[in-house]
Parts: C-alpha cells; sequence; structure tokens
C-alpha cells in the first residue's frame, strides 16, 4: 500500500511542476484531488481494508491529501509572482524616470510691466480706476481742451467705430429677430454713442475719475489698452498699453509732480536714478514736461539704447489744465491737479534692450519665454 501511495505522490507532483500556466492547475487539482482522484478513492475505500491496516492507510492518505494541496497552493503563488514579473518586464516600466515636465504657462511681458508699474503706483497711495476702451469723442479730445480741428488731433490719428457691426447683420439678417429667445445666446455689448472711437490715450479716463469722485481729492492710476491709427515701426505699434496718472486736490503743485515722478522713477529702476524734465505741450495740462530717467545702462555716458544721449525718455506730464479740471468737475480757483501718461511696453523696451516693440504682438513664444 505505502508503494501506492509513494507512487501516486510522485506523480502528482511531477504533474504540478510541469504546470507553467494558471489554466492548468484548474486541470491538475480535478485529476489529483477530486472526487474520482487516487486519493479521494483511497479515502473512500478505507472500510474494505481489514481492521489492522486501516488506522494507517488512512493516516498516510490524509497525510498525502494535505501535502498535494500544499504543493497545489505553493506552484499557484509561485506563477501567479512569476506572470506579475513577466508582465512587468513587457511593460518596461520604468519608475526611477523622471516624469516630462509640464509646460508652464507666465505672464506676457507687457502684462507684467503694467502690473509692477501699477503695483509702485499703488505702494505709493494711488488707487487702480478702470476706464473704457470705446470712448466719446467728446471725452477723448474736447473735454480734454482738444477741440476738433485744434491742430493737436495730428498728435492722436484715431480709428473712429462708427459702425462697429449693425444690429441687423448681428441679428435680423441671421433670421434673429429682436425678443428671439436665441439673442440670449450671444450677451452684447451696445456701443449706442454715435461719433465713438478706440480711445488713443488713457487720458480721458482722467475725465470719468473726476466726474465720479468730484468734489473730493483723488490719486488714481488709469491702465489699458490704447489704439493709434499709425504707421506701424520698432518704436510704435497701433495697440499698446499706457498708464494714466491724475491726483487732484487743495494746493497741489508742480514739485508735488516732479517729487512724485522721481519717486517713481527710483522705485522702477533703482534707487540712484536721476531724472529730468523738458519743457512739453499736451492741450490737456499747463505747464507740460516730458521726465527723462538717466540711462540705467550705462549710467549717463551714453550707449546705443538711449543714443548716446544719458537719458532716456519715459513719460509725458503736466499740471491738469483749470478747463479739464472744470469739465471734472472740479472748481479750478480751488483745486489743482498733475497728470501724467507713460507707456509700459516702451519701458519694457528699456528696461530689457528690446528694439523692436512688434515682438510684444508678434506671438513669437522664443521671445515671450525670455521674461
Ligand atoms: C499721451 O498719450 C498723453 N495722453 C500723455 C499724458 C497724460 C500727458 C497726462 C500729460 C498728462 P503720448 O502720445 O506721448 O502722450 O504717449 C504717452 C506714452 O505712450 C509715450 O511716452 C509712449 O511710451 C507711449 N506710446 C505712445 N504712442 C505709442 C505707440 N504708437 N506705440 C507704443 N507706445 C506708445
Amino acid at each position: 500500500m505505502e508503494q501506492d501511495f509513494s507512487k501516486v505522490e510522485q506523480a502528482a507532483l511531477a504533474a504540478l511542476h510541469a504546470i507553467d500556466a494558471e489554466a492548468g492547475l484548474r486541470a491538475w487539482q480535478a485529476a489529483w484531488l477530486g472526487k474520482r482522484s487516487a486519493v479521494a478513492l483511497a479515502l473512500a475505500g478505507l472500510g474494505q481494508l481489514p481492521a489492522a491496516e486501516r488506522p494507517l492507510a488512512g493516516q498516510r492518505a490524509n497525510a498525502l491529501r494535505l501535502q498535494l494541496e500544499q504543493a497545489h497552493a505553493a506552484h499557484a503563488a509561485a506563477l501567479r509572482e512569476s506572470g506579475l514579473a513577466a508582465s512587468l518586464q513587457a511593460g518596461a516600466l520604468d519608475v526611477t524616470l523622471p516624469g516630462r515636465p509640464a509646460a508652464r504657462g507666465r505672464l506676457h511681458i507687457a502684462t507684467q510691466t503694467l502690473r509692477q508699474i501699477c503695483a509702485i503706483w499703488a505702494q505709493m497711495g494711488f488707487q487702480i480706476y478702470r476706464s473704457r476702451d470705446v470712448e466719446t469723442e467728446a471725452c477723448n479730445f474736447e473735454l480734454l481742451n482738444i477741440p476738433p480741428h485744434h491742430p493737436a488731433r495730428d498728435m492722436w490719428d484715431t480709428f473712429h467705430t462708427t459702425i462697429v457691426e449693425t444690429e441687423a447683420c448681428n441679428f435680423e439678417l441671421l433670421n434673429i429677430p429682436p425678443h428671439h429667445p436665441a439673442r440670449d445666446m450671444w450677451d452684447t455689448f451696445h456701443t449706442t454713442t454715435s461719433g465713438s472711437l478706440l480711445r488713443t490715450h488713457t487720458s480721458p479716463g482722467q475725465i470719468h475719475a473726476m466726474r465720479e469722485y468730484a468734489p473730493e481729492p483723488i490719486r488714481v492710476v488709469l491702465p489699458g489698452m490704447c489704439y493709434r491709427y499709425e504707421q506701424i515701426t520698432p518704436r510704435s505699434e497701433i495697440q499698446f498699453n499706457q498708464v494714466e496718472g491724475l491726483a487732484v486736490g487743495r494746493g497741489i503743485r508742480f514739485t508735488d509732480l516732479k517729487g512724485t515722478l522721481t519717486d517713481f522713477a527710483r522705485r522702477m529702476f533703482g534707487a540712484q536714478t536721476r531724472t529730468r524734465f523738458r519743457a512739453s505741450y499736451f492741450p490737456f495740462t499747463e505747464p507740460s514736461a516730458e521726465m527723462d530717467v538717466e540711462c540705467f545702462l550705462c549710467g549717463g555716458s551714453g550707449c546705443v539704447v538711449c543714443k548716446q544721449a544719458g537719458w532716456l525718455e519715459i513719460l509725458g506730464c503736466g499740471m491738469v489744465h483749470p478747463k479739464v479740471l472744470q469739465n471734472g468737475g472740479y472748481d479750478p480757483a480751488e483745486y489743482t491737479g498733475f497728470a501724467f501718461g507713460m507707456g509700459p511696453e516702451r519701458i519694457a523696451m528699456l528696461k530689457y534692450g528690446i528694439k523692436d516693440i512688434r515682438y510684444f504682438w508678434g506671438n513669437d513664444l522664443r521671445f515671450l519665454q525670455q521674461f
């Protein structure tokens, strides 16, 4: 009998170790541990044996069944493990490989400079005032002391927007009559003002700010896009940012203008920066000036950036013209004020040595990624 059990044991283990896929294990289990297996039949036939042999035969059959069950479990575990290793190998997943960095966005150099300028003015107690891009002829010109046919209008070549798009073309002729529910799909900017234009400078915002706050004293900066119908050159675009500044109150003098703008220049370009003011002309300020900063590249000794002058022009400024104060709602006998306007792109060009303003809106990533 012992011989029979040994043969079964050897045959079963040999068959088990020959299996290399999990599917083979189920067939093996049915053959060697199932109802009709040799071990099961031996256990079932114990009653036929002489009484003296039964205990030993029972023990041996049970021990063999246990041994085969354990061998089956161990082989199944080994197959699972080697299968995982193989699939890892096949996938060639190298978890130590560094990941591909996601491309990060950044603020445009014009926006960075605009924000830096506004942050400095905010530190100096100036409030940001948002003013519209589409302006009336009155605010852009007349109320700033530039009547029709005034020669100074030539300074600002203008995009007039008398017809942006007609209601008819935008809606009716496209089969969207008034009160049709589909109109809700397109939230519309209506430009009812006839004679509207794209602002040529941020100065019309002075009128809006003054009319909102008069007769309270104000200190505001007005950042935003301006548009001019002019030749595009390395220094001039048809669309560019400006930051306007306006301070109105009692007893504001030209020395306040000079001190405040010089303080700004030092915060922007460095504590040692020197400034100078040259007489200029703007219809909405009297007296008017332009401010230069000492060239921060050559320290005033002359270089290509400052064209050997040692100085760089960064803004126009002046004392608010009495007529403009009046148009804003302030009594010029009681109030005075100063105003200025600067171009962030031109300042960025000076600061970073950018030779051509057209790079700003050319969307060339090689340019934009430098900042
Ligand atoms: C004006 O626009 C005045 N409104 C500024 C002002 C405000 C004076 C308040 C007095 C009181 P000007 O046209 O010079 O001035 O423009 C001001 C700045 O805008 C310039 O110094 C320049 O930096 C920028 N700028 C003007 N035209 C362009 C252009 N085509 N492209 C890029 N920047 C421009």
